[in-house]
């Protein structure tokens, strides 16, 4: 027989009685002494932080990142120091517009964000599965955000905003050729690849810079969901890629991926004919081909998920030495929003919660600051410089200077929204392109001709047969009008 230890308060005071709240005589009122009956209500109040604002509903695990190829000819980061290097991670897969209670199969981009827990500290890398994104000026993210989210008067999502956000900022076109392909419902989160998105940078102990994307290649191949499939699954069980993946790991069936990069020289930026730093746009491989840097496996499931899984934070702005950002000014917002999000929603120290830890020294001269949960520093000198062999600011290493020229001004970087979407059109076998059309005319079925008519133009211009097909799914006359 287990002795099972006796229930306390939160200040360890053992509780005789769970069952029966305090009363005055057998039919009384309840006694405002029941400090126990108000400590339970009071946390029980208490028990939701804020949920994410985009990406609320996701899965995450823990697992193991392992170097398998040499890349410390681009970068001094300790991580690649050497092949064979582990790294523990902790990842998190999720879906953007949904709140934490949605389904899971739903046609969105899927978020990809990876903690690594380096010896320089923490490395997040914060991913999609797809290598692009709606927009390439953070200015424009809200909007986008609000266009996909629920009406303001209705409280219901609308197909209608989201085109009519669309389809007047036509750099979301390639994003969306992605979206309403096969790719945009994965069977499952480990059937889906992941990407960076964004171009980052790696940069050497000599000062070279490079400029770099990320790849992540499942190893369990690529599968999706179709519209009839997905749709049936999300009132089945909403939580399906969620069960999916912790029901492998539990299992045993570890998800894997395998991990790439592409380099582009610092100065080779200045030249290359697509701006690198436009999110809207990927590197044609032939250019800068993949290069194998290692392969991560998800091996072990939260073992509670408020814990670890909800307040999990990551943050581009994570970068151990050897790692950079770049100009894309997608990301440069971004380095500045996750923590500020973190902050809002699970408070100043968030960084000491235990998921979010590092697994190395950690020298701040931070202080104080609600729910502190380490000694706060104890009795060491909180400013810097002093003269007291308090942590000192010389790491040796140095991110290389960052060469800038032209004038501060709002600059458009539009400059070509349809080629690189007419382009993976054009690489679509015809089942696939007779999928993206299905979905897109189903997608487009509701919205007012105005905006079908305006959207089509993009289609067209990304390819004509892309437009046709659409314009003739969706009954629109005399098609050859929105060229
Ligand atoms: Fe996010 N994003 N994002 N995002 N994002 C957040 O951080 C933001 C963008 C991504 O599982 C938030 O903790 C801005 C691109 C993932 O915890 C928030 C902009 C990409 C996750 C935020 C972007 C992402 C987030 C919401 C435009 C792919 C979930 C709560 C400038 C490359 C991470 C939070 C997790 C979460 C801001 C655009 C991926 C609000 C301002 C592009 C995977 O801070």
């Amino acid at each position: 027989m287990i002795k099972c230890p006796y229930m306390t308060t939160n200040t360890g005071i053992p509780i005789n009685d769970n069952q029966n709240s305090l009363t005055a005589g057998q039919r009384g009122p309840v006694l405002m002494a029941d400090a126990q009956l108000i400590e339970k209500m009071a946390q029980f109040n208490r028990e939701r932080v804020p949920e994410r604002v985009v990406h609320a509903k996701g899965a995450g695990a823990h697992g193991h990142f392992t170097v398998t190829h040499d890349i410390s000819a681009y970068t001094c980061a300790k991580l690649f120091a050497k092949v064979g290097t582990q790294c523990e991670l902790f990842m998190r897969i999720s879906t953007v517009a949904g709140e934490s209670g949605s389904a899971d199969t739903v046609r969105d981009p899927r978020g990809f964000a990876l903690k690594f827990y380096t010896e320089d500290g923490n490395w997040d890398l914060v991913g999609n599965n797809t290598p692009v994104f709606f927009v390439r000026d953070a200015l424009k993210f809200s909007d986008f955000i609000h266009s996909q989210k629920r009406d303001p008067g209705t409280g219901m999502r609308d197909n209608t905003m989201q085109w009519d956000f669309w389809s007047l900022s036509p750099e979301s076109l390639h994003q969306n050729t992605i979206l309403f392909s096969d790719r945009g419902i994965p069977a499952s989160y480990r059937h889906m690849d992941g990407f960076s998105s964004h171009t980052y940078s790696l940069w050497t102990a000599k000062g070279e810079r490079f400029w770099v994307k990320w790849h992540f290649k499942t190893e369990q191949g690529i599968q999706c969901l179709t519209n009839s499939e997905a749709a049936i699954l999300a009132g089945t069980d909403p939580d399906y890629h969620r069960r999916d993946l912790h029901n492998a790991i539990d299992q045993g069936d570890f998800p894997k991926w395998r991990v790439f990069v592409q380099i582009m020289p610092e100065l080779e930026a200045e030249t290359y004919p697509i701006n690198p730093f436009d999110l809207t746009k990927v590197w044609p491989h032939k250019d800068y081909p993949l290069i194998e840097v290692g392969l991560f496996e998800l091996n072990r499931n939260p073992d509670n998920v408020f814990a670890e899984t909800e307040q999990a934070a990551f943050e581009p702005s994570n970068m151990p030495a050897g790692i950079g950002a770049s100009p894309d000014k997608v990301l440069q917002a971004r380095l500045l929003s996750y923590p500020d999000a973190h902050r809002y929603r699970i408070g100043t120290n968030y960084s000491q919660l235990p998921i979010n830890k590092a697994h190395c020294p950690i020298n701040t001269y931070h202080r104080d600051g609600q729910t502190r949960f380490d000694a706060n520093g104890g009795s060491s000198v909180n400013y810097q410089p002093n003269s007291f062999n308090g942590p000192v600011d010389a790491y040796p290493l140095k991110e290389p200077p960052l060469k800038i020229c032209g004038d501060a001004d709002r600059y458009d970087q539009g400059n070509d929204d349809y080629s690189q979407a007419g382009d993976l059109y054009r690489l679509m076998t015809e089942d696939k392109k007779m999928l993206l059309i299905g979905n897109i005319v189903a997608a487009l079925a509701t919205v007012p001709r105005f905006i079908q008519e305006r959207q089509l133009g993009h289609f067209y211009k990304a390819d004509p047969d892309y437009g046709h097909r659409v314009a003739v799914g969706l009954n629109l006359l005399d098609p050859s009008a929105h060229k």
